[in-house]
């Protein structure tokens, strides 16, 4: 069951995500609204989860940690632009409103995603000291959406000669999805300058969750709705992707979240109570329908 008060949590937060994300795009050429139109929607969860292992991690300055925590929507916002190009998976349809190429044309969907990729790294070097610490989010999340993270990731999701094994399955969920989430719970604790124990335990911890979020992901693609999903369900069925029903079957790929679920949760427990809300996060992305 997903608890009320995470609901709660969720929306406070996307508030003051969105609030600082709009700060960014002030004063904009048509490049930066371009760029903006993308950022607009979209449920924050990567940001929200920076802010939450931030401040169960004894941060208490959210402005240290906005810059972050926006730079990382900007960075997913620019693999759906990505994502959706024709080239790739071909969507006409992102968060409630026509794909950046359907709205803007091709080429100037391209630039916009390479102009929001390059403006994150802008954002997480913004602010004065915590040098350190900004060494490490910049080296962290640029291996994990790089030709190591995302970037293989989607290699592999478009590889035709892929075969159809779970081992192959969790190298694409690993590398397009749960290296980019678990940073994103990392980059929060770098910020408060937790222990490297807890980083590193609170990234293995993400790695589960990231793939739990792709595994509920491929199960909205076949029960979701549009209206709620901002974006068209049945493709990969369509195009014949490698997901976790293909492989597993619908039930068999619920089961499997559960676990993933579980997995996470014991890792974000043996943190102590103070890391709860992960855990409810965490039950949040196993229920979602969205
Ligand atoms: C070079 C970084 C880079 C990207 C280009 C196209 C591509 C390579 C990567 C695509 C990766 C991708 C789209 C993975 C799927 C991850 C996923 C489940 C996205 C949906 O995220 P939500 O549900 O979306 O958080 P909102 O709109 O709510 O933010």
């Amino acid at each position: 069951m997903v608890d009320i008060d995470i609901v709660k949590y969720l929306a406070e937060k996307k508030v003051l995500v969105d609030k600082a994300l709009k700060n960014y795009f002030a004063n904009a050429n048509s490049l930066f609204e371009m760029m903006n139109y993308s950022v607009d929607g979209g449920k924050r969860i990567r940001p929200i989860l920076a802010i939450a292992s931030f401040e169960s991690s004894g941060g208490k300055d959210m402005n240290i940690l906005l810059p972050v925590a926006c730079g990382l929507e900007l960075i997913h916002t620019y693999s759906l632009i990505h994502d959706d190009l024709p080239s790739m998976d071909n969507d006409d349809i992102r968060r409630g409103k026509a794909s950046a190429h359907k709205k803007f044309g091709e080429a100037r969907a391209i630039l916009s995603g390479d102009g929001l990729f390059a403006y994150a790294f802008e954002l997480f070097t913004q602010g004065s000291g915590l040098i350190q610490e900004k060494y490490s989010v910049i080296k962290s999340v640029s291996e994990a959406v790089g030709p190591k993270g995302i970037v293989f990731g989607q290699s592999l999701d478009i590889d035709n000669e892929i075969d159809d094994s779970p081992k192959s399955l969790r190298r694409i969920h690993v590398n397009k999805t749960a290296k980019f989430i678990a940073v994103s719970i990392k980059c929060g604790a770098i910020m408060a300058r937790a222990s490297e124990f807890i980083t590193d335990n609170l990234y293995s911890a993400g790695l589960y969750m990231g793939l739990l979020f792709q595994y509920t992901d491929d199960i909205l693609d076949i029960v979701g709705e549009e209206k709620k999903l901002g974006k068209t369900p049945g493709k990969d069925i369509a195009f014949g992707k490698l997901t976790a029903p293909a492989v597993y079957g619908l039930e068999g790929a619920r089961f499997r979240a559960e676990r993933y679920a579980e997995l996470a949760k014991k890792r974000f427990s043996a943190l102590g109570e103070g890391f709860k809300i992960l855990n409810q996060i965490t039950d949040f992305i196993l229920y979602r329908t969205y």
